[in-house]
C-alpha cells in the first residue's frame, strides 16, 4: 500500500494545550507523523509519496467560506493584537446568547471552535493545507485503482465541522476525501472512524445526507471528549434518518468486545454497498494510550486490518489520533498490514 505524506505537517508546532487549568506540550505533536514515516519505510509497507497540490476548492466542498478565510488569517491577525501567546479560544455564544460574528479576534476564534485545547499558530494554516492535500492525494490513488492507500495526515481531522475547529482538528480529512469521492462519481460512500474520539465534525458534516454513511466507534461521550455529541441515539435526520451509526463503549474495553462493534460496522458497511470507503484511522483505541480508556493492544490492531479488507472495498485511510508516540508507528503499520494480509 503506497503512503502519502508532507514535512509540511511540521509546520504545526504548537507548545499549549489547555488541559487540567495548565497550558501542558501538546499531545499532537510533529514526532507522531514522524515516527508513523519510520515505521512505514522500516516495515516496506510500499512507496512513500508527497502529495500535489489540490487548492481550496475540495476543502470548500465541505467547510464554509468564511470559516476558511478565518483559519487562513487567524494567526495574522493575533498577532497584529499584540497578543503574547498562541490563539486559544475563549468565549463561545452560550445558551440565550447571540450566534452572530463578532469582529474581534477573541470572539471570532470562539465563534469558529467548539473547545479550548487547540491553540492556533503561525504555521498551523500551512500544516492544515498540507494535511488536506495529503489525504487528496491518496483519495486520488484510491480513485484512480490503488486497492487502498494510506493518508498520513498531521493535524488530524475528524473532530472539524463545516465552521469549528477543535480537538486538535481544522479541516476534515476525511470528509474532503469522501466528498472528493463523490464528487469523481462515487454513488455511495461510508467513512468508518476507529479512533478512540467520536468523529463529531465528520457526523455533522453528513448528518442529514444517505449519500455519505457515517459509522464511529468511541468512548461513552458522558465521559470523555467530545462530550456533547456521539450518542447512539443519534441516527441522522431528513435524508440522512438512519445513515448515521454510534457504537458507544466504557472504561476498561477490551478488543474482545470493541470487534463486536467493529462487526455491527461492517455489516451495516456491507448491506450499503458504498463505493468507497474511508477509514478514520486513530489508535488511541490503545492500552497504554495517554488520554483514552480502551485497552487494545499491538496485537489487536493486525487483526482490526484484516476484518477491513474482508468488506473488500476500495479503501482510504486516514490517520486521526494516537498520542502513545513510542507505540504510534507499530499499532498504525500492524491495521495496514493486517489489511495487506486480509486481501
Ligand atoms: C481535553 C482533551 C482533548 C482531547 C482531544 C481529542 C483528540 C483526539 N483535555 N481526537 O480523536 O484524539
Ligand atoms: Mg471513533
Ligand atoms: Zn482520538
Amino acid at each position: 500500500m503506497k503512503t502519502v505524506f508532507s514535512p509540511l505537517h511540521n509546520r504545526r508546532t504548537a507548545t499549549t494545550e489547555l488541559d487540567g487549568g495548565v497550558l501542558i506540550a501538546p499531545h499532537e505533536k510533529p514526532s507522531r507523523a514522524e515516527t508513523i514515516l519510520g515505521r512505514v519505510k522500516q516495515e516496506q509497507l510500499g512507496d512513500v509519496l508527497a502529495p500535489d497540490d489540490f487548492g481550496l476548492e475540495p476543502v470548500l466542498r465541505v467547510h464554509t467560506p468564511d470559516y476558511v478565510s478565518f483559519l487562513q488569517g487567524c494567526w495574522e491577525d493575533w498577532e497584529a493584537e499584540g497578543k503574547p501567546g498562541e490563539a486559544i479560544p475563549a468565549v463561545w455564544p452560550g445558551r440565550g446568547m447571540r450566534e452572530r460574528l463578532p469582529k474581534d479576534i477573541d470572539g471570532r476564534l470562539g465563534y469558529y471552535s467548539f473547545a479550548a485545547e487547540t491553540s492556533i499558530t503561525e504555521g498551523t494554516w500551512d500544516a492544515a493545507c498540507a494535511s488536506a492535500n495529503v489525504a487528496l492525494t491518496a483519495q486520488a490513488l484510491v480513485a484512480n485503482g490503488e486497492p487502498a492507500a494510506f493518508a498520513l495526515c498531521r493535524p488530524p481531522g475528524h473532530h472539524a465541522h463545516a465552521d469549528l475547529f477543535g480537538g486538535y482538528c481544522f479541516f476534515n480529512n476525511a470528509a474532503i476525501s469522501a466528498q472528493a469521492f463523490r464528487d469523481q462519481g462515487a454513488k455511495r460512500v461510508a467513512i468508518l472512524d476507529v479512533d478512540f474520539h467520536h468523529g463529531n465534525g465528520t457526523q455533522a458534516i453528513f448528518y442529514q445526507r444517505s449519500d455519505v454513511l457515517t459509522i464511529s466507534l468511541h468512548g461513552d461521550p458522558d465521559l470523555v471528549f467530545p462530550h456533547f455529541l456521539g450518542f447512539e441515539d443519534e441516527t441522522g435526520e431528513g435524508d440522512g434518518n438512519g445513515y448515521n451509526q454510534n457504537l458507544v463503549y466504557p472504561p476498561g474495553t477490551p478488543f474482545k468486545v470493541w470487534r463486536e462493534g467493529l462487526e455491527t460496522a461492517c455489516q451495516r458497511i456491507a448491506e450499503y454497498h458504498p463505493d468507497a470507503l474511508v477509514i478514520a484511522l486513530g489508535v488511541d483505541t490503545f492500552e497504554d494510550d495517554p488520554i483514552s480508556f480502551f485497552k487494545l493492544t499491538s496485537a489487536d490492531y493486525l487483526l482490526m486490518g484484516e476484518r477491513l479488507a474482508e468488506l473488500n472495498l476500495p479503501t482510504l485511510f486516514t490517520m486521526e489520533g494516537g498520542y502513545d508516540v513510542d507505540a504510534i508507528g507499530v499499532n498504525v503499520v500492524n491495521v495496514l498490514k493486517g489489511f495487506e494480509c486480509g486481501r
